[in-house]
């Protein structure tokens, strides 16, 4: 943690935005009033107040007794002595009930072909496969990597890990084989799901050849078998006696499958996210408590109403899809769009006409599509919003960024018809589900402001020495008391959890990551990241990831990675490098910054690739030899240098890094 609080301030929005009465009248938490008795309540009595959410909205093989056990801090344990399994708590607990025959499940190509799968379907889906992995020999405690496209399949595949007790990690289609390589690794799977291909904007992507790859690189010898979903049909090679198809083993399985009872922290899944250092973090989380926050958000944030049809874009690789698509609307039991495809495919209408044809009621997207989309609309107005027939919607989400107050505007008029709260919903991997957000039947809004925690989440914003700040000033985002959906610990790496989480200096409280202020009305403002994290089009990025990928490559003897501010994606990744060989120009440094490029993508995945590659003899650094990349941040953004640079030993290389390739 840096001592010096070094934050991009949001622009601070004077607007407020009351409630509607139509959704107070039947929100799921109706009016302030209600919103405080439930943070009076969790604050009278944590623990009573998480025992009662878990024991009247879970259904449990067997009840806990203890709902928080903080012998172990920072370990908290949730739910611990009760089981559970959060397939069942996601399907079983519907089918005997009117949800059994409704749809779960609206699957929309990425070419527009519709699926409708319903709750007991999928249930039977669920089960045929989880009952194809038990046969292959598979079972609780074991993991198995995911890589797969948005697809009914893949909400299969979790739901069907989760049934057995099997950790699943999903890695985003989009890494390489690379970081699917070090992942299978580091969890040590014995076990990998993925497709043929998957189909995104008209584009055929390989996923099976990488898992090829990623096998190919070595140490993954706990691997011994891969299932594939059959997406295209493409011919793929073929490992005799490890490669299975989906539809084979599934083939002849019962449709019923018992669900393991699992103890309330079992674990659920490791996802990996960035951190500060070069390695990505596989952030762990468990059975009950996560489940619990996951359905408790539905129903607070989302409002989660029999009849609604939900939609969250986003793709299961990330956190978002875990708890926003494959567990929390299941377990609320609502209806759901999931997308294969982009926005802007075949165009930019293509958001706006999927709501339209599928009447969504609630949609949950990030800023940067909002952004981009804003582009495109406006200069091409067959593709505005208002062109689509939106009146179904009632509530809007934003997540993975700070939503820009013109952006919310945008989608609150544009898309929401001034007749839709937007919620901007402030979380992270770690801590599972929502934490700041408005309530969309209580909470007046203020656009770029993600409003007040929820009921029991204890959040607050500290100095250094964990003295709370005024009103006004910045100050690290805090979580003070341990919640159920919080990560429990960093696969493989305790040592890093307490460190990265629980700083001595903050008496053992959860440290976010983000810098942050709140306003007199106690509104929670969100300034950005404290560490080396970048937020690309709401992915977070470690700039000494890309670094380490960097100076990885044969040419390059140094690199410094920093961010900068973009319209449509948030922050852009600007590289510094230094090359082994003479500075190149022109033409050749084109070549050479393109080359680069493509190697940060073939290590990492498209999206680490930096926007901006300056090359320079050297980079600016003290005296001591420190890189200093406050500079590098002033030099990205093409300003004038007005910070004191006396203590700079080579005053002069800024200048050559001003200049773009
Ligand atoms: C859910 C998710 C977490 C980081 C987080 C913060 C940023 C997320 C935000 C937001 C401002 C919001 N972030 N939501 N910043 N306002 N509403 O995105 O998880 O990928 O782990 O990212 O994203 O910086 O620390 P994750």
């Amino acid at each position: 943690m840096s001592a010096e609080i070094e934050i991009e301030s949001v622009l601070v929005e004077n607007r407020v935005f009351p409630p509607f009465e139509n959704l107070v009248k039947h929100a799921n938490i109706s009016g302030m009033d209600a919103y405080r008795a439930l943070c009076d309540e969790a604050d009278r009595d944590p623990e009573a107040f998480w025992a009662r959410l878990g024991r009247e909205n879970l259904v449990w093989a067997k009840p806990f007794t203890q709902a928080l056990d903080e012998s172990q801090a920072p370990f908290f344990h949730w739910y611990a002595d009760g089981e559970m399994n959060v397939s069942a708590n996601c399907l079983d607990r519907h089918l005997n009930t009117p949800v059994a025959d409704k749809t779960a499940i609206i699957f929309e190509s990425d070419d527009g072909k519709v699926e409708h799968v319903t709750y007991k379907q999928l249930h039977a889906r669920v089960c045929e496969f989880a009952n194809g992995i038990k046969a292959l020999g598979y079972k609780a405690g074991q993991r198995a990597v995911i890589y797969m496209p948005m697809s009914i399949e893949a909400v299969v595949a979790m739901q069907a890990c989760a049934r057995l007790g099997i950790i699943h990690s999903v890695v985003f289609g989009g890494f390489s084989s690379k970081s699917l390589h070090e992942r299978i690794v580091d969890v040590e799977a014995v076990l990998v799901i993925t497709a043929d291909e998957q189909v995104r904007g008209g584009k055929k992507i390989p996923l099976k050849p990488a898992v090829d790859e990623a096998i190919g690189f070595g140490g993954c010898e706990s691997v011994s078998k891969v299932i594939v979903y059959r997406r295209t049909g493409t011919p793929v090679s073929w490992a005799e006696g490890r490669d299975l198809w989906m539809h084979e083993v599934c083939a002849g399985q019962a449709q019923t499958c018992e669900p393991v009872a699992l103890s309330g922290e079992h674990p659920l899944f490791i996802l990996y996210t960035s951190g500060s250092t070069g390695k990505p973090k596989g952030v762990q989380h468990s059975t009950a408590g996560y489940l619990l926050w996951s359905l408790m958000t539905m129903k607070w944030t989302f409002d989660a109403k029999d009849d609604d049809v939900y939609w969250c874009t986003a793709d299961v690789g990330w956190v978002t899809g875990h708890t926003y698509i494959t567990y929390g609307p299941l377990a609320a039991g609502l209806t759901q769009v999931v997308f294969e495809g982009v926005p802007t495919y075949p165009d930019a209408g293509r958001f706006w006409d999927m709501i339209q044809r599928h009447k969504v009621t609630v949609f949950y997207t990030a800023p940067t599509a909002i952004r981009s989309l804003i582009k495109l609309a406006e200069s091409t107005p067959a593709v505005h919003p208002r062109e689509y027939d939106l009146r179904s919607l009632r509530i809007l989400g934003s997540v993975g960024e700070p939503i820009n107050p013109e952006a919310w505007m945008w989608y609150y008029k544009q898309v929401g018809g001034e007749r839709c709260p937007v919620l901007d919903t402030w979380w992270q991997t770690e801590t599972g589900a929502h934490m700041i957000t408005p309530l969309p039947g209580a909470t007046p809004l203020k656009p770029g402001s993600c409003t007040l925690p929820l009921p029991g989440i204890a959040a607050a914003v500290v100095d250094e020495t964990g003295e709370e700040v005024e009103r006004g000033k910045g100050g690290f985002l805090v979580i003070k008391r341990p919640w159920p959906s919080m990560v429990r610990t960093i696969w493989g790496d305790p040592e890093r959890f307490k460190k990265s989480y629980f700083p001595p200096e903050l008496k053992g409280w959860y440290l976010a990551g983000d810098g942050a202020q709140r306003d007199s009305d106690g509104y929670f403002w969100i300034m950005g990241r404290i560490d080396d994290v970048l937020n690309v089009s709401g992915h977070r990025l470690g700039t000494m990831e890309v670094e380490s990928v960097l100076v990885a490559h044969e040419l390059v003897a140094e690199a410094a990675v920093v961010g900068r501010p973009d319209e449509t994606t948030g922050e852009a990744l600007v590289a510094f490098v230094v090359l082994k060989r003479p500075l190149p120009q022109g033409d050749e440094a084109v070549a050479i910054a393109k080359q680069l490029r493509d190697w940060v993508g073939k290590e990492i995945g498209p999206i680490a690739k930096p926007k901006d590659i300056r090359f320079g003899e050297n980079l600016p650094k003290t005296r001591s030899g420190k890189i200093m990349r406050r500079l590098l941040r002033v030099v990205a953004k093409g300003e004038e240098i007005t910070q004191d640079v006396s203590t700079l030993e080579n005053p002069a290389i800024l200048q050559q890094l001003s200049q773009s390739v």
